[in-house]
Protein backbone atom coordinates (compact mmCIF):
# COMPACT_ATOMS: atom_id res chain seq x y z
CA UNK A 1 0.00 0.00 0.00
CA UNK A 2 0.90 3.41 -0.54
CA UNK A 3 1.49 5.61 1.95
CA UNK A 4 -0.25 9.17 1.42
CA UNK A 5 1.39 11.52 3.77
CA UNK A 6 -1.88 13.65 5.63
CA UNK A 7 -1.46 16.96 5.84
CA UNK A 8 -1.91 18.29 9.63
CA UNK A 9 -3.20 15.70 11.09
CA UNK A 10 -4.52 18.08 13.90
CA UNK A 11 -7.19 19.77 11.74
CA UNK A 12 -10.01 18.40 11.97
CA UNK A 13 -8.92 15.85 14.67
CA UNK A 14 -10.93 14.76 18.08
CA UNK A 15 -8.83 15.25 21.38
CA UNK A 16 -9.47 13.16 24.54
CA UNK A 17 -8.13 15.03 27.39
CA UNK A 18 -6.91 12.55 29.81
CA UNK A 19 -7.06 14.33 33.45
CA UNK A 20 -3.90 11.22 34.45
CA UNK A 21 -4.91 11.07 38.09
CA UNK A 22 -8.34 10.36 37.20
CA UNK A 23 -8.55 8.22 34.32
CA UNK A 24 -7.27 4.96 35.67
CA UNK A 25 -5.47 3.30 38.48
CA UNK A 26 -3.69 0.57 37.55
CA UNK A 27 -1.63 0.06 40.34
CA UNK A 28 -4.04 0.43 43.07
CA UNK A 29 -3.40 3.51 45.30
CA UNK A 30 -6.54 5.63 44.46
CA UNK A 31 -4.84 7.78 41.53
CA UNK A 32 -4.61 7.28 38.36
CA UNK A 33 -1.23 6.09 36.32
CA UNK A 34 0.12 6.47 33.15
CA UNK A 35 -0.22 2.28 33.36
CA UNK A 36 -4.03 2.91 33.81
CA UNK A 37 -4.33 4.74 30.77
CA UNK A 38 -2.52 1.86 28.85
CA UNK A 39 -4.82 -0.57 30.19
CA UNK A 40 -8.00 1.18 29.17
CA UNK A 41 -6.88 2.72 26.10
CA UNK A 42 -9.21 -0.20 24.28
CA UNK A 43 -12.24 2.56 25.91
CA UNK A 44 -10.81 5.03 23.43
CA UNK A 45 -10.18 2.87 20.94
CA UNK A 46 -13.94 2.41 20.53
CA UNK A 47 -14.94 5.85 21.37
CA UNK A 48 -13.11 6.47 18.29
CA UNK A 49 -10.69 9.87 19.04
CA UNK A 50 -7.86 10.91 17.23
CA UNK A 51 -5.60 11.88 19.71
CA UNK A 52 -4.88 12.28 23.44
CA UNK A 53 -3.44 15.27 25.47
CA UNK A 54 -2.21 13.78 28.93
CA UNK A 55 -2.19 16.21 31.70
CA UNK A 56 0.79 16.60 33.31
CA UNK A 57 2.57 13.65 34.59
CA UNK A 58 5.91 14.99 35.51
CA UNK A 59 8.08 15.13 39.36
CA UNK A 60 6.23 17.12 41.00
CA UNK A 61 5.16 17.48 45.11
CA UNK A 62 1.50 18.08 43.33
CA UNK A 63 0.27 21.26 45.24
CA UNK A 64 -1.70 21.84 42.00
CA UNK A 65 -1.82 17.99 41.11
CA UNK A 66 0.94 18.14 38.90
CA UNK A 67 0.70 21.32 37.43
CA UNK A 68 3.65 22.58 40.13
CA UNK A 69 6.25 20.92 37.76
CA UNK A 70 9.89 19.94 39.51
CA UNK A 71 11.40 17.68 37.17
CA UNK A 72 9.63 18.35 33.68
CA UNK A 73 11.82 15.79 32.36
CA UNK A 74 10.90 13.02 34.57
CA UNK A 75 7.89 11.05 35.10
CA UNK A 76 6.25 11.75 38.95
CA UNK A 77 6.26 7.98 40.75
CA UNK A 78 2.83 8.39 41.76
CA UNK A 79 1.91 8.45 37.99
CA UNK A 80 4.97 5.49 36.58
CA UNK A 81 8.23 6.02 34.84
CA UNK A 82 9.90 7.53 31.62
CA UNK A 83 9.37 3.42 30.67
CA UNK A 84 5.48 3.74 31.54
CA UNK A 85 5.54 6.60 29.24
CA UNK A 86 6.99 5.04 26.53
CA UNK A 87 4.93 2.09 26.44
CA UNK A 88 1.64 4.24 26.73
CA UNK A 89 3.22 5.93 23.99
CA UNK A 90 3.71 3.04 21.70
CA UNK A 91 0.70 1.21 22.78
CA UNK A 92 -1.44 4.51 21.51
CA UNK A 93 0.76 4.80 18.38
CA UNK A 94 -0.02 0.85 17.29
CA UNK A 95 -3.91 1.77 17.77
CA UNK A 96 -3.42 4.89 15.33
CA UNK A 97 -3.68 7.23 18.14
CA UNK A 98 -1.81 10.18 18.77
CA UNK A 99 0.13 11.66 21.89
CA UNK A 100 0.02 15.26 22.88
CA UNK A 101 1.14 16.21 26.03
CA UNK A 102 1.17 19.33 28.91
CA UNK A 103 4.05 21.63 28.99
CA UNK A 104 3.84 24.17 31.54
CA UNK A 105 5.94 27.20 31.39
CA UNK A 106 4.38 29.76 32.84
CA UNK A 107 6.29 28.43 36.73
CA UNK A 108 7.93 25.73 38.30
CA UNK A 109 7.47 23.98 41.35
CA UNK A 110 9.39 25.76 44.65
CA UNK A 111 11.00 22.29 44.74
CA UNK A 112 12.79 22.45 41.28
CA UNK A 113 16.49 22.93 41.98
CA UNK A 114 16.33 26.23 40.07
CA UNK A 115 14.00 27.52 42.92
CA UNK A 116 15.88 25.75 45.42
CA UNK A 117 19.33 27.39 44.52
CA UNK A 118 17.06 30.68 43.96
CA UNK A 119 16.22 30.55 48.19
CA UNK A 120 19.63 29.76 48.87
CA UNK A 121 21.05 32.51 46.54
CA UNK A 122 21.34 36.29 47.81
CA UNK A 123 19.71 38.99 45.79
CA UNK A 124 20.74 39.97 42.57
CA UNK A 125 22.49 36.95 41.58
CA UNK A 126 21.89 34.50 38.38
CA UNK A 127 19.55 31.94 40.60
CA UNK A 128 17.28 34.50 41.38
CA UNK A 129 17.11 36.24 37.91
CA UNK A 130 15.24 32.96 36.25
CA UNK A 131 11.83 34.16 38.51
CA UNK A 132 10.67 37.21 39.29
CA UNK A 133 12.73 38.42 43.06
CA UNK A 134 11.74 41.65 43.69
CA UNK A 135 12.19 44.04 46.55
CA UNK A 136 8.85 45.14 48.54
CA UNK A 137 7.76 48.35 49.00
CA UNK A 138 7.52 50.56 51.97
CA UNK A 139 10.75 52.23 54.25
CA UNK A 140 11.58 48.05 55.14
CA UNK A 141 9.99 46.52 51.84
CA UNK A 142 7.87 44.65 54.05
CA UNK A 143 4.60 45.73 51.56
CA UNK A 144 4.62 43.31 48.12
CA UNK A 145 5.64 44.93 45.13
CA UNK A 146 2.09 45.38 43.67
CA UNK A 147 -1.20 44.87 44.51
CA UNK A 148 -1.54 41.57 41.99
CA UNK A 149 -3.68 38.74 43.10
CA UNK A 150 -3.14 35.87 42.65
CA UNK A 151 -5.19 33.52 40.55
CA UNK A 152 -5.94 30.64 43.60
CA UNK A 153 -6.61 33.39 46.14
CA UNK A 154 -4.35 35.49 48.47
CA UNK A 155 -1.79 38.11 47.19
CA UNK A 156 0.38 36.96 44.03
CA UNK A 157 3.92 37.58 46.18
CA UNK A 158 5.75 35.71 48.81
CA UNK A 159 8.38 37.09 50.85
CA UNK A 160 11.43 35.12 51.62
CA UNK A 161 13.95 35.21 55.17
CA UNK A 162 15.85 38.06 53.12
CA UNK A 163 13.14 40.42 52.80
CA UNK A 164 13.07 39.95 48.92
CA UNK A 165 9.30 39.11 47.21
CA UNK A 166 8.62 36.49 44.68
CA UNK A 167 6.12 36.29 42.15
CA UNK A 168 4.05 33.33 41.81
CA UNK A 169 0.24 34.06 39.68
CA UNK A 170 -0.77 30.64 41.15
CA UNK A 171 -0.11 29.07 44.95
CA UNK A 172 3.23 29.85 46.47
CA UNK A 173 4.54 26.95 45.61
CA UNK A 174 4.34 27.74 41.73
CA UNK A 175 6.51 30.53 41.33
CA UNK A 176 6.52 32.31 38.01
CA UNK A 177 9.75 31.88 35.52
CA UNK A 178 11.39 35.54 33.95
CA UNK A 179 10.53 34.92 30.83
CA UNK A 180 13.11 38.09 29.77
CA UNK A 181 15.97 34.96 31.13
CA UNK A 182 17.14 33.96 28.01
CA UNK A 183 18.26 30.35 30.48
CA UNK A 184 14.61 29.76 31.04
CA UNK A 185 14.33 29.71 27.06
CA UNK A 186 16.78 26.95 26.54
CA UNK A 187 15.41 24.91 29.21
CA UNK A 188 11.85 24.85 27.92
CA UNK A 189 13.61 24.06 24.38
CA UNK A 190 15.01 20.68 25.80
CA UNK A 191 11.84 19.96 27.38
CA UNK A 192 10.24 20.00 24.52
CA UNK A 193 13.10 18.29 22.50
CA UNK A 194 13.47 15.60 24.99
CA UNK A 195 9.29 14.43 25.15
CA UNK A 196 10.06 14.79 21.09
CA UNK A 197 12.96 12.92 20.86
CA UNK A 198 10.68 10.18 22.77
CA UNK A 199 8.46 10.29 19.87
CA UNK A 200 5.25 12.84 21.22
CA UNK A 201 2.79 13.86 18.45
CA UNK A 202 2.44 17.56 20.85
CA UNK A 203 2.15 19.73 23.66
CA UNK A 204 -0.88 21.55 25.20
CA UNK A 205 0.93 24.64 26.34
CA UNK A 206 -0.08 25.75 30.11
CA UNK A 207 -0.67 29.45 30.75
CA UNK A 208 -0.10 30.24 27.88
CA UNK A 209 -1.16 33.78 27.64
CA UNK A 210 0.78 34.23 30.91
CA UNK A 211 4.49 33.87 30.70
CA UNK A 212 5.54 37.17 29.96
CA UNK A 213 5.02 39.78 32.44
CA UNK A 214 4.54 44.43 31.76
CA UNK A 215 7.69 46.24 32.20
CA UNK A 216 7.53 48.01 36.09
CA UNK A 217 5.09 45.18 37.33
CA UNK A 218 2.16 48.09 37.23
CA UNK A 219 -0.64 47.47 39.92
CA UNK A 220 -4.18 46.53 38.50
CA UNK A 221 -7.44 47.30 39.36
CA UNK A 222 -8.75 44.40 41.81
CA UNK A 223 -12.48 45.58 42.05
CA UNK A 224 -14.55 42.82 40.40
CA UNK A 225 -11.36 40.39 39.78
CA UNK A 226 -12.57 36.66 40.38
CA UNK A 227 -10.66 34.11 41.21
CA UNK A 228 -9.79 31.47 38.67
CA UNK A 229 -10.09 33.84 36.30
CA UNK A 230 -8.90 37.13 34.44
CA UNK A 231 -10.78 39.33 31.89
CA UNK A 232 -8.49 41.09 29.10
CA UNK A 233 -8.00 44.27 31.16
CA UNK A 234 -5.98 42.19 33.69
CA UNK A 235 -1.63 42.97 33.25
CA UNK A 236 -0.79 39.43 34.89
CA UNK A 237 -1.77 38.13 31.29
CA UNK A 238 -1.88 38.88 27.31
CA UNK A 239 1.97 41.05 27.63
CA UNK A 240 3.00 41.05 24.37
CA UNK A 241 6.44 39.46 25.19
CA UNK A 242 4.18 35.99 25.73
CA UNK A 243 4.48 35.84 21.68
CA UNK A 244 8.34 35.30 21.52
CA UNK A 245 7.74 32.51 23.78
CA UNK A 246 5.35 30.81 21.39
CA UNK A 247 7.82 31.63 18.11
CA UNK A 248 10.14 29.65 20.19
CA UNK A 249 8.39 26.74 20.86
CA UNK A 250 6.84 26.76 17.44
CA UNK A 251 10.99 27.12 15.92
CA UNK A 252 11.27 24.15 18.03
CA UNK A 253 8.49 22.02 16.89
CA UNK A 254 9.11 23.01 13.28
CA UNK A 255 12.46 20.55 13.97
CA UNK A 256 10.21 17.91 13.86
CA UNK A 257 7.72 16.81 11.21
CA UNK A 258 3.47 16.78 12.04
CA UNK A 259 3.64 17.92 15.63
CA UNK A 260 1.60 20.68 16.60
CA UNK A 261 0.82 22.82 19.92
CA UNK A 262 -2.17 24.62 21.20
CA UNK A 263 -2.33 26.91 24.07
CA UNK A 264 -4.63 27.70 27.03
CA UNK A 265 -5.28 31.27 26.01
CA UNK A 266 -7.54 32.96 28.24
CA UNK A 267 -8.11 36.22 25.85
CA UNK A 268 -11.55 37.08 24.93
CA UNK A 269 -10.62 39.92 22.24
CA UNK A 270 -10.48 38.03 18.69
CA UNK A 271 -7.84 39.96 17.81
CA UNK A 272 -5.71 39.45 20.76
CA UNK A 273 -6.60 36.00 20.38
CA UNK A 274 -6.08 35.43 16.63
CA UNK A 275 -2.11 36.88 17.38
CA UNK A 276 -1.47 33.33 19.08
CA UNK A 277 -2.14 31.41 16.02
CA UNK A 278 0.16 33.67 13.64
CA UNK A 279 1.78 31.20 11.18
CA UNK A 280 5.21 30.90 13.56
CA UNK A 281 2.87 30.59 17.06
CA UNK A 282 0.71 28.26 18.30
CA UNK A 283 -0.85 25.82 15.44
CA UNK A 284 -4.10 26.21 17.59
CA UNK A 285 -5.43 27.91 20.79
CA UNK A 286 -7.87 27.10 22.70
CA UNK A 287 -11.26 28.55 22.21
CA UNK A 288 -13.16 28.59 25.90
CA UNK A 289 -16.51 30.08 24.32
CA UNK A 290 -18.40 27.25 25.00
CA UNK A 291 -17.19 26.36 28.29
CA UNK A 292 -18.91 30.27 29.10
CA UNK A 293 -21.83 30.22 27.40
CA UNK A 294 -25.17 29.14 28.84
CA UNK A 295 -27.99 26.74 27.31
CA UNK A 296 -29.60 29.56 25.09
CA UNK A 297 -29.88 30.15 21.17
CA UNK A 298 -28.22 33.26 21.43
CA UNK A 299 -25.37 32.54 23.23
CA UNK A 300 -24.74 29.35 21.93
CA UNK A 301 -24.69 31.21 18.19
CA UNK A 302 -22.77 34.44 19.59
CA UNK A 303 -19.83 31.50 21.04
CA UNK A 304 -19.93 29.67 18.06
CA UNK A 305 -19.31 32.91 15.68
CA UNK A 306 -16.87 34.48 17.56
CA UNK A 307 -15.12 31.30 17.65
CA UNK A 308 -15.30 31.45 14.08
CA UNK A 309 -14.27 35.10 13.49
CA UNK A 310 -11.63 34.55 15.26
CA UNK A 311 -9.32 32.38 13.07
CA UNK A 312 -11.07 33.76 10.07
CA UNK A 313 -8.50 34.12 7.15
CA UNK A 314 -5.76 32.65 9.80
CA UNK A 315 -5.75 29.05 8.34
CA UNK A 316 -6.33 27.68 11.53
CA UNK A 317 -9.33 25.72 12.36
CA UNK A 318 -11.05 26.74 15.49
CA UNK A 319 -10.76 24.78 18.88
CA UNK A 320 -14.29 23.47 20.40
CA UNK A 321 -14.63 22.44 24.04
CA UNK A 322 -17.39 21.96 26.51
CA UNK A 323 -15.81 20.82 29.76
CA UNK A 324 -12.15 20.67 31.55
CA UNK A 325 -10.27 20.18 34.34
CA UNK A 326 -10.56 23.38 35.47
CA UNK A 327 -14.75 24.46 34.77
CA UNK A 328 -17.82 23.16 36.21
CA UNK A 329 -18.88 19.95 33.85
CA UNK A 330 -21.32 21.17 31.23
CA UNK A 331 -23.85 18.32 32.26
CA UNK A 332 -23.95 20.30 35.44
CA UNK A 333 -24.07 23.33 33.99
CA UNK A 334 -26.99 23.11 31.93
CA UNK A 335 -29.17 22.18 34.72
CA UNK A 336 -28.09 18.83 36.55
CA UNK A 337 -30.43 16.01 36.38
CA UNK A 338 -32.24 14.69 32.94
CA UNK A 339 -32.39 18.06 31.48
CA UNK A 340 -28.40 18.26 32.32
CA UNK A 341 -28.08 14.85 30.37
CA UNK A 342 -30.39 15.52 27.87
CA UNK A 343 -28.88 19.12 27.04
CA UNK A 344 -25.20 17.48 27.13
CA UNK A 345 -26.35 15.17 24.66
CA UNK A 346 -27.56 17.77 21.87
CA UNK A 347 -24.00 19.54 23.08
CA UNK A 348 -21.96 16.89 21.72
CA UNK A 349 -23.91 16.52 18.13
CA UNK A 350 -23.85 20.14 18.47
CA UNK A 351 -19.94 20.15 19.38
CA UNK A 352 -18.56 17.56 16.91
CA UNK A 353 -21.28 18.44 14.02
CA UNK A 354 -19.24 22.05 14.37
CA UNK A 355 -16.09 22.85 12.07
CA UNK A 356 -12.62 21.91 12.71
CA UNK A 357 -10.88 20.61 16.19
CA UNK A 358 -13.44 19.06 19.34
CA UNK A 359 -11.68 18.52 22.72
CA UNK A 360 -13.72 15.65 24.83
CA UNK A 361 -12.96 15.62 28.44
CA UNK A 362 -12.82 12.21 30.04
CA UNK A 363 -15.64 11.74 31.45
CA UNK A 364 -18.03 13.78 28.76
CA UNK A 365 -18.63 10.27 26.96
CA UNK A 366 -20.32 8.99 30.10
CA UNK A 367 -22.00 12.42 30.85
CA UNK A 368 -20.52 13.06 34.28
CA UNK A 369 -21.99 15.64 35.79
CA UNK A 370 -19.78 17.55 38.32
CA UNK A 371 -19.95 16.59 41.91
CA UNK A 372 -18.95 18.94 44.75
CA UNK A 373 -16.80 16.32 47.50
CA UNK A 374 -17.46 17.47 51.11
CA UNK A 375 -15.36 19.84 52.61
CA UNK A 376 -12.62 17.50 54.24
CA UNK A 377 -12.32 15.81 51.23
CA UNK A 378 -11.54 19.53 48.91
CA UNK A 379 -7.86 19.19 47.44
CA UNK A 380 -7.36 21.93 45.02
CA UNK A 381 -5.19 24.87 46.23
CA UNK A 382 -7.95 27.44 45.63
CA UNK A 383 -10.10 26.35 48.90
CA UNK A 384 -7.08 26.75 51.03
CA UNK A 385 -5.67 29.88 49.35
CA UNK A 386 -9.24 31.65 49.55
CA UNK A 387 -10.06 31.12 53.09
CA UNK A 388 -12.86 28.67 52.18
CA UNK A 389 -14.78 30.71 50.12
CA UNK A 390 -13.94 29.46 46.75
CA UNK A 391 -14.21 25.42 46.85
CA UNK A 392 -12.20 25.19 43.43
CA UNK A 393 -11.89 22.57 40.81
CA UNK A 394 -12.67 19.22 42.82
CA UNK A 395 -15.71 18.84 41.57
CA UNK A 396 -14.82 18.43 37.56
CA UNK A 397 -12.15 15.69 38.38
CA UNK A 398 -13.57 13.36 40.13
CA UNK A 399 -12.23 9.79 38.82
CA UNK A 400 -14.19 7.79 36.21
CA UNK A 401 -16.75 5.17 37.42
CA UNK A 402 -15.60 2.01 35.11
CA UNK A 403 -17.71 -0.47 36.19
CA UNK A 404 -21.45 -0.69 37.77
CA UNK A 405 -21.67 -1.49 41.50
CA UNK A 406 -20.77 0.84 44.22
CA UNK A 407 -17.95 3.57 44.56
CA UNK A 408 -15.20 3.25 43.01
CA UNK A 409 -16.56 1.61 40.94
CA UNK A 410 -13.91 -0.47 38.96
CA UNK A 411 -11.59 2.78 39.34
CA UNK A 412 -9.34 1.16 42.40
CA UNK A 413 -9.72 -2.18 43.87
CA UNK A 414 -13.04 -2.30 46.33
CA UNK A 415 -11.35 -1.67 49.63
CA UNK A 416 -8.82 1.14 48.10
CA UNK A 417 -10.23 5.03 49.00
CA UNK A 418 -10.02 7.46 45.40
CA UNK A 419 -7.73 10.52 45.65
CA UNK A 420 -11.37 12.32 45.46
CA UNK A 421 -14.54 10.46 46.88
CA UNK A 422 -16.50 8.79 44.13
CA UNK A 423 -20.48 9.75 44.74
CA UNK A 424 -22.76 6.95 45.26
CA UNK A 425 -25.18 6.36 42.29
CA UNK A 426 -22.92 6.67 39.54
CA UNK A 427 -23.28 3.19 38.68
CA UNK A 428 -25.57 3.81 35.50
CA UNK A 429 -22.76 6.28 34.42
CA UNK A 430 -20.42 3.48 34.29
CA UNK A 431 -18.74 2.51 31.17
CA UNK A 432 -19.64 -1.06 31.54
CA UNK A 433 -23.22 -0.26 31.72
CA UNK A 434 -22.77 2.13 28.98
CA UNK A 435 -21.36 0.25 26.45
CA UNK A 436 -23.84 -2.08 26.34
CA UNK A 437 -26.81 0.38 25.94
CA UNK A 438 -27.27 1.74 22.46
CA UNK A 439 -28.81 4.64 24.01
CA UNK A 440 -26.36 5.83 26.09
CA UNK A 441 -23.93 9.11 26.09
CA UNK A 442 -21.11 6.59 25.21
CA UNK A 443 -23.23 5.20 21.95
CA UNK A 444 -23.78 8.23 21.46
CA UNK A 445 -20.57 9.85 21.52
CA UNK A 446 -19.12 6.56 19.65
CA UNK A 447 -21.88 6.96 16.86
CA UNK A 448 -21.41 10.77 16.32
CA UNK A 449 -17.37 9.97 15.89
CA UNK A 450 -17.98 7.13 13.75
CA UNK A 451 -20.10 9.34 11.28
CA UNK A 452 -17.05 12.04 12.10
CA UNK A 453 -14.35 9.90 11.16
CA UNK A 454 -16.17 8.92 7.68
CA UNK A 455 -19.35 11.06 6.58
CA UNK A 456 -18.32 13.15 4.03
CA UNK A 457 -21.06 15.75 4.93
CA UNK A 458 -19.08 16.70 7.77
CA UNK A 459 -16.15 18.51 5.58
CA UNK A 460 -15.78 22.17 4.73
CA UNK A 461 -17.38 25.70 6.30
CA UNK A 462 -20.26 25.79 7.99
CA UNK A 463 -23.12 28.29 6.80
CA UNK A 464 -26.29 29.06 8.94
CA UNK A 465 -28.93 28.09 8.12
CA UNK A 466 -33.14 29.89 9.12
CA UNK A 467 -34.15 28.41 12.40
CA UNK A 468 -37.02 28.30 14.62
CA UNK A 469 -36.70 30.85 17.32
CA UNK A 470 -34.58 29.27 20.29
CA UNK A 471 -32.69 27.04 17.74
CA UNK A 472 -29.84 26.88 15.77
CA UNK A 473 -28.85 25.22 12.49
CA UNK A 474 -26.35 25.35 9.75
CA UNK A 475 -24.93 23.28 7.23
CA UNK A 476 -21.35 21.98 6.61
CA UNK A 477 -20.78 22.37 3.08
CA UNK A 478 -20.10 18.52 2.55
CA UNK A 479 -23.87 18.88 3.29
CA UNK A 480 -24.91 17.80 6.65
CA UNK A 481 -27.13 20.12 8.42
CA UNK A 482 -27.16 19.80 12.30
CA UNK A 483 -29.95 21.63 14.01
CA UNK A 484 -30.31 22.30 17.61
CA UNK A 485 -33.59 22.57 18.89
CA UNK A 486 -32.40 24.59 22.54
CA UNK A 487 -36.21 24.90 23.50
CA UNK A 488 -38.25 22.51 25.13
CA UNK A 489 -41.06 22.13 22.36
CA UNK A 490 -40.55 20.51 19.74
CA UNK A 491 -39.71 22.44 16.53
CA UNK A 492 -40.37 20.97 12.84
CA UNK A 493 -37.22 19.84 11.23
CA UNK A 494 -36.30 20.84 7.66
CA UNK A 495 -36.90 18.19 4.87
CA UNK A 496 -33.60 15.45 4.74
CA UNK A 497 -33.01 12.34 6.30
CA UNK A 498 -31.94 12.14 9.83
CA UNK A 499 -28.90 10.36 10.20
CA UNK A 500 -28.23 10.78 13.74
CA UNK A 501 -29.92 12.68 16.54
CA UNK A 502 -29.67 12.96 20.61
CA UNK A 503 -32.99 11.63 21.50
CA UNK A 504 -35.27 9.50 19.21
CA UNK A 505 -36.50 11.77 16.24
CA UNK A 506 -40.20 10.49 14.57
CA UNK A 507 -41.16 13.86 13.04
CA UNK A 508 -40.48 17.25 14.72
CA UNK A 509 -37.51 17.57 17.07
CA UNK A 510 -38.40 17.56 20.19
CA UNK A 511 -36.99 20.10 22.94
CA UNK A 512 -33.47 20.20 24.19
CA UNK A 513 -32.28 17.93 21.22
CA UNK A 514 -29.89 17.78 18.34
CA UNK A 515 -30.38 15.70 14.57
CA UNK A 516 -27.94 15.84 11.75
CA UNK A 517 -29.49 15.46 8.54
CA UNK A 518 -28.66 14.72 5.24
O1 LIG B 1 -8.33 32.80 33.38
C1 LIG B 1 -7.34 32.48 33.94
C2 LIG B 1 -6.20 33.37 33.90
O2 LIG B 1 -6.27 34.13 32.73
C3 LIG B 1 -7.23 31.18 34.62
O3 LIG B 1 -8.34 30.41 34.28
C4 LIG B 1 -5.97 30.43 34.22
O4 LIG B 1 -5.72 30.54 32.87
C5 LIG B 1 -6.06 29.02 34.51
O5 LIG B 1 -6.30 28.85 35.88
C6 LIG B 1 -4.77 28.34 34.13
O6 LIG B 1 -4.98 26.98 34.25
C7 LIG B 1 -3.89 26.14 34.02
O7 LIG B 1 -2.79 26.46 34.83
C8 LIG B 1 -2.98 26.35 36.23
C9 LIG B 1 -3.57 25.00 36.61
O8 LIG B 1 -3.98 25.03 37.95
C10 LIG B 1 -4.76 24.64 35.74
O9 LIG B 1 -5.24 23.37 36.06
C11 LIG B 1 -4.29 24.71 34.32
O10 LIG B 1 -5.26 24.32 33.39
C12 LIG B 1 -1.63 26.54 36.86
O11 LIG B 1 -0.68 25.76 36.22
Amino acid sequence: MELVPVADWWRDAVFYQVYVRSYADANGDGVGDLDGIRGRLDHLVALGVDALWLTPFFTSPMVDHGYDVADPRDVDPIFGDLAAFDRLLAAAHDVGIKVTIDVVPNHTSSQHPWFVEALASPPGSAARARYHFVDGHGPDGSEPPNNWPSIFGGPAWTRVPDGQWYLHLFAPEQPDLNWDNPEVAEDLARTLRFWLDRGVDGFRVDVAHGLAKPAGLPDMHTEGVHLLRSEDDDPRFDNDGVHDVHRLIRSVLDEYPDRMAVGEVWVRDNERLRLYVRPDELHFAFNFRLTEARWRADELTEAIEQSLETVRGTGTPTCWVWSNHDVKRHVSRFGDGLVGQRRARAAALLQLALPGIAFVYNGDELGLPSVEPPDEALTDPTWERSGHVERGRDNCRIPLPWSAGEPPYGFSPPEVDTWLPMPAGWSPLAADVQRLDASSMLSLYRAALELRGKHPGLSGDLTWLDAPAGCLAFRRDGGLTCVVNVTNKPVPLPPGEVVLSSVPVTGDLPGDATAWLT
